[in-house]
């Protein structure tokens, strides 16, 4: 199984306006509620695509009943999740119809007690012997340690597991100096890391400080992906205009999926690249539709090779 961490479980609210305009108030023409964060967005992607999936991380409270109660309801994806005090945070997606932007509003989280972080470690230690990769995703709750996914990577090192790292700031610097397998930054988060606002240049950097793989993630560009052996650029075969919130989701589940199906560098970003074109096409993070997907897949223009690093 494929091992996903959400530290900050979230019940993702997605609103549809026709169009959002500051100070008036709106009707909304839609509304759809779904277990989010980014691990659980990944989760959900990589069941759809058939791997059998565990989601650790933390819920608690209404919201958190209700997120698993979803999670309950999708196949191929078993609830790991330590139950907490606090109540899972509420992220909330606005998605205006005329332009297709989206504007997000995510709230930090429950605070986790010391002995709620020492039940996660426990109950993670212990999974990540049987998984065949793990993937640590989003950002911090208050209370974990800004150290905690470093923790998290050296652990699935030390048993043997690769392990994909997808977060920002500080946990991410401290996590990259672990030395993860992986690290899809976009270009925000590669440039607070490195200085560095120069994606090949940056991604090299954050190479030097410890990642094995970096794969930047560059928007409606596609992906860049950098390792010892030499480096490529994949493309989507068109800008697709949607809703992006789950869109890099949705690319770590494919750069997995492509991981413990041994699939060569193309064609892992091709699908990277095609899942995260096919969710900006979905209404909500988390989703995509198959044939949409299947179409985008042979379309995606894959360059570079083992020698051009
Ligand atoms: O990537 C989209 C998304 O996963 C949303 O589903 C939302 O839950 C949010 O990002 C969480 O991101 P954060 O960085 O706050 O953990």
């Amino acid at each position: 199984m494929i091992l996903t961490v959400t530290l900050n479980t979230a019940l993702d609210i997605t609103y549809h306006v026709r169009a959002l305009r500051p100070h008036t108030s709106h009707r909304v023409t839609d509304v759809t509620e779904r277990p989010g964060g980014k691990g659980l967005n990944v989760a959900r992607v990589l069941a759809a695509l058939g791997h059998a999936v565990t989601a650790a991380g933390f819920a608690g409270g209404a919201t958190g009943r209700s997120l698993r109660d979803q999670l309950a309801g999708t196949p191929g994806v078993r609830d790991a999740l330590v139950t907490v005090g606090g109540a899972t945070r509420r992220t909330i997606a606005v998605v205006d119809e005329t332009t297709g932007d989206t504007t997000q509003l995510n709230e930090p989280g429950p605070a986790i007690a010391p002995a709620e972080w020492s039940a996660f470690l426990a109950k993670y230690e212990d999974l990540v012997r049987s998984a065949s990769a793990v993937a640590l995703c989003g950002s911090l709750p208050p209370g974990v340690p800004v150290g905690a996914y470093a923790q998290l990577v050296r652990t699935a090192r030390a048993a043997g597991v690769p392990v994909l790292l997808d977060t920002s700031g500080e946990p991410l610097r401290r996590g990259v100096a672990a030395r993860p397998d992986i690290v899809k930054p976009n270009t925000d988060e590669l440039a607070e890391l490195t200085g560095s606002h120069e994606p090949l240049q940056a991604t090299r950097d954050a190479r030097r400080r410890g990642a094995h793989t970096v794969v930047a993630s560059l928007g409606a560009e596609g992906l860049l992906a950098v390792d010892a052996e030499g480096r490529w650029r994949a493309v989507p075969p068109r800008r697709v205009q949607g809703n992006p919130t789950g869109a890099g989701d949705s690319a770590v589940a494919g750069l997995l999926s492509g991981l413990v199906e041994r699939l060569p560098w193309p064609g892992r970003l091709a699908r990277a690249v095609a899942l995260s074109a096919a969710t900006v096409l979905a209404p909500v993070a988390g989703e995509f539709d198959r044939r949409t997907y299947e179409e985008l897949v042979d379309q995606v223009t894959v360059t570079g090779g083992a020698t051009a690093a």
